[in-house]
């Protein structure tokens, strides 16, 4: 009798309810849990998991190279766990000891698509630990712009779509179809009940098929875009002025000669006054607003949303509008003509827009890769933050909301990081309001730091998962700079090419082998409910183990044990459950988890006397942050890659726009070597119009060079009559080979081979986060000669 053991999946984001069916310690199958709140469904990834366990191609144990890097074959030797360990934290400390911890850099793969999820924190805490300010974990391309940009607009980030009540949801560049299972369930029932939608996508894919309107917007002029459909719904009233008269700094007058907001010494000529200022309609009189109580002087009575008044300031009349007037004027160089002819969308569509926008409220929305992955991005971010501000609807039931989430305790250990040596990041100088606020790096960064020393010098890498030769950008560079590296120790479930430039490489376990602790699984008040630990529903296989005990032992040998409970998980598990109550022991007897009831909060800006947590204490329409770093304090439009685009001779030879997206049955770089998985999708594909095609004699299923300024891939055709004739999609992640199909490899470096993240180039990132025109970069596509494989 096999036994069905209640668990999660961790392949993505989703997390989806499972159930496990093993037998005399074989796993036979992962099914949905339709009693767990994200288990409606699993997808095909989700069903493959015994093969995922089972694959021959698994890495089963420690291995240090012994050819010299760069050699063609590593020489891959096994070594014991102590071997590996024990090395590995004497190479740490040793250049620690002698050249800092920032010399040490960590690379991490992303939570949301990897089970790396189970272990994530115990890695950053590792990462504190050592003092490493220096951490690769691709958030400039996955989520930084909708979580960390979002928070100078909102104080937090974008939350979660509260699907349930909403009356419009809104997807912007994702696509959960294909990449979170739980967030398509949630929008499928709103639209069922009746819900509107609206998506901004390139492709016609998932829920574009069945939106009300979908915008088939150019890759990266989202931007434009956004300021378009907010300038609609200005012009138009469509808007809810109340929220951004009371919530948003629009009110706030900002000076036409600096860009600086209006301060009340300005005023008065005496120094010291740091109050801002805004405009009395009622009163006609200006009102001081004071950021640390988020109080207008004389209340908030009569305060101008819109407002230009001229001011003397030393003797000198400036003109001074209010936030919002600045930000009207901008939305109004984007009207829906320019929109039109800038983003490739139907002038009408605009309108149409901003009115079922206003119209169907709440509207809750989700902004991911298709917005994230542009040297625009930050910006882009900005627009729609400020769009969805219009709508009221920020933390409103059937909004985007922050659950109620359990008190369990956070072990990141951000605490743990010596002082000062946040200040140390090697992105800190560059992009001081980027990811490198919180000690993350971009790819860009950490090759120059390896290959150039500068800002100084990174000697080390230590990573989990992370495929940098096929995630990220100029690949040709990780190369380099991975070979040149004093020390490499890699975890990973299978020798991908990035580990392939490991000294030492880790062999971790799947999500079936280890235990893995859950609180809250996010998409709604049920699901943040409830709390689950995940059994070790079979052996691992081999000697792979799990990112925790990598972690815990790891950290022993480094002398950092105290702040990992002397190697004690189940210590540090029960440290994290403490505030809740809840005990480990009941936790572990009960592997589907227990509920705590908690009560949504809705608009809890309105109760707390700052409101927002932001400098102004509320919505930022106008962001003197930005200013200060020297970017726009508006999100004015820039085009994506500028430098590229400028050039003439550039534009002829690459005329068409490249973007790209997930596929629902891999994750990234993973995956292809799954047989079930890899026989959906066996090759690598790029698509494109049949005009576009015909054009240069490719025909549909053609083996086609696609080329960049960067490089040249090959991939297989596919016609999509959906797509601009001027847009061509194409898909990222191709290397593995899958024995059990007697399926080759691809090259991740050569010309022959598939990785598309060869035709991007670095020299061109946003100037804010650091994000690369993964997204939206020139290319051309030409047809190959009698190329079958
Ligand atoms: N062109 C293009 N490039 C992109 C994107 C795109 O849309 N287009 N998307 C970007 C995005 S959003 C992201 S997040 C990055 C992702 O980039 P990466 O974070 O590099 O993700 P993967 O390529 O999936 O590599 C993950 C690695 O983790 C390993 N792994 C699996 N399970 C575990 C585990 O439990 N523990 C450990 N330690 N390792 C494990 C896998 O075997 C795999 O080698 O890619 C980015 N790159
Ligand atoms: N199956 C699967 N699921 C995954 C992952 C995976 O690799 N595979 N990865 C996980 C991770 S790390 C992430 S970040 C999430 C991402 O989840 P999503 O954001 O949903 O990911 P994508 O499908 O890459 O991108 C969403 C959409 O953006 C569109 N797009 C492309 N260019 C543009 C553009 O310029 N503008 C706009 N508006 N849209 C554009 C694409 O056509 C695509 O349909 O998925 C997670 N889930
Ligand atoms: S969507 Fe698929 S891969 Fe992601 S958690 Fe659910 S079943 Fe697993
Ligand atoms: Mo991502």
């Amino acid at each position: 009798m096999a036994d069905r053991i209640p668990g999660f999946c961790a392949l993505c984001r989703s997390r989806c309810g499972s159930v496990g069916v093993v037998e005399n310690g074989v796993l036979l199958a992962q099914e949905p849990d339709p009693s767990h709140p994200t288990g409606k469904a699993l997808c095909m990834k989700g069903r493959a998991a015994p093969e995922i366990v089972a694959n021959p191609q698994r890495l089963l144990y420690p291995v240090r190279r012994t050819a010299p890097k760069g050699s063609q074959d590593p020489g891959w030797r096994r070594i014991s766990w102590d071997e590996a360990l024990d090395e590995t934290a004497a190479q740490l400390n040793r250049i620690k000891a002698a050249h800092g911890a920032e010399a040490v850099a960590f690379s991490i793969t992303s939570p949301s698509g990897s089970p790396l999820s189970d272990g994530i924190k115990w890695v950053e805490r590792l990462v504190n630990a050592f003092g490493s300010p220096n951490l690769s974990r691709g958030t400039e391309i996955c989520n930084w712009h909708k979580d960390e940009a979002h928070a100078y607009t909102f104080g937090r980030g974008i939350g979660s779509p509260d699907f349930e009540h909403t009356g419009c949801v809104l997807l912007w560049g994702h696509n959960p179809s294909a990449t979170w299972l739980d967030h398509a369930t949630g929008v499928n029932d709103a639209v069922r009940r009746g819900a509107k939608l609206v998506v901004v996508d390139p492709r016609r894919v998932g829920f574009a098929m069945r939106a009300d309107q979908w915008l088939r917007v150019r890759p990266g002029s989202d931007g434009a875009l956004a300021l378009g459909i907010a300038g609609e719904m200005i012009r138009n009233g469509w808007f809810d002025a109340d929220f951004l008269r009371e919530h948003s700094n629009g009110p706030l007058l900002v000076r036409g000669d600096t860009g600086r907001l209006l301060r009340e010494g300005d005023l008065s000529g005496q120094p010291g006054g740091a109050r801002l200022v805004a405009w009395n309609e009622a009163r006609g009189a200006f009102a001081c607003y004071d950021p640390a109580t988020g109080l207008y002087e004389g209340g908030p009575e009569g305060i101008a949303l819109r407002a230009v008044r001229t001011v003397a300031i030393d003797g000198v009349e400036v003109e001074c509008r209010s936030a919002f007037q600045r930000y009207a004027d901008l939305c109004d160089d984007y009207p829906p003509d320019r929109v039109a002819q800038i983003c490739w969308v139907n002038a009408d569509a605009v309108t149409q827009t901003a009115r079922l926008l206003f119209h169907h409220r709440p509207v809750s929305y989700y902004a991911w890769s298709g917005v994230g992955q542009h040297t625009n991005a930050t910006q882009t971010d900005r627009a729609i933050a400020l769009l969805y501000a219009l709508t009221g609807d920020f933390d409103a039931q059937g909004g985007n909301v922050e659950f109620s989430h359990l008190p369990a305790r956070d072990v990141g250990g951000r605490e743990l990081m010596p002082a000062g040596q946040l200040a140390k990041c090697i992105s800190a100088q560059a992009q001081p309001l980027g990811p490198a606020r919180k000690g993350a790096i971009g790819s860009d960064a950490l090759y120059r730091a390896i290959l150039q020393e500068e800002p100084y010098a990174i000697r080390a890498l230590v990573g989990f998962g992370a495929n940098l030769v096929m995630s990220h950008a100029n690949p040709q560079a990780a190369r380099q700079a991975l070979s040149k590296l004093e020390f490499c120790v890699h975890a990973d479930v299978t020798l991908t090419p990035t580990a392939q430039f490991a000294d030492i490489v880790l062999p971790v376990n799947t999500p079936w082998e280890r235990e893995a602790l859950r609180v809250g699984f996010e998409v709604s008040q049920a699901a943040e409910e409830l709390v689950q630990l995940r059994p070790a529903m079979i052996p691992s296989a081999g000697e792979s183990r799990s990112d925790a005990w990598i972690v815990f032992e790891l950290a022993k040998r480094m002398g950092l044990g105290e702040h990992f409970w002397n190697g004690d998980i189940d210590a540090a598990y029960r440290y994290i459950l403490e505030p809740t109550g809840i005990s480990l022991e009941v936790l572990r007897q009960q592997p589907e988890g227990m509920r705590q009831p908690l009560a949504p909060a809705y608009r809890k800006y309105a109760r707390q006397p700052r409101g927002f947590a932001t400098p102004s204490g509320k919505v930022e329409v106008y962001s003197e942050t930005f200013l200060g770093a020297g970017q726009d304090p508006l999100p004015g439009y820039v085009e994506p890659v500028p430098r590229l685009i400028a050039d003439a001779a550039v534009k002829q030879a690459f005329p068409l726009v490249l973007t790209s997206a997930k596929l629902p049955q891999f994750c990234h770089s993973q995956h292809r070597q799954i047989p079930s998985l890899r026989r959906k999708s066996p090759e690598p594909v790029v698509t494109l119009h049949p005009e576009t095609a015909a054009g240069r004699g490719i025909a549909n299923g053609d083996w086609v060079a696609l080329s960049t300024p960067s490089g040249t891939v090959r991939m297989k055709a596919a016609f999509d009559t959906h797509l601009d004739q001027r847009v061509v999609c194409a898909q990222y992640g191709w290397w593995q080979g899958s024995q059990e199909l007697g399926l080759a490899g691809y090259e991740p470096f050569s010309t022959d081979g598939a990785n598309f993240n060869l035709l991007i180039g670095d020299g061109e990132l946003d100037p804010i986060s650091g994000s690369a025109p993964h997204r939206s970069y020139v290319c051309n596509v030409r047809p190959l000669e009698g190329k079958s494989a």
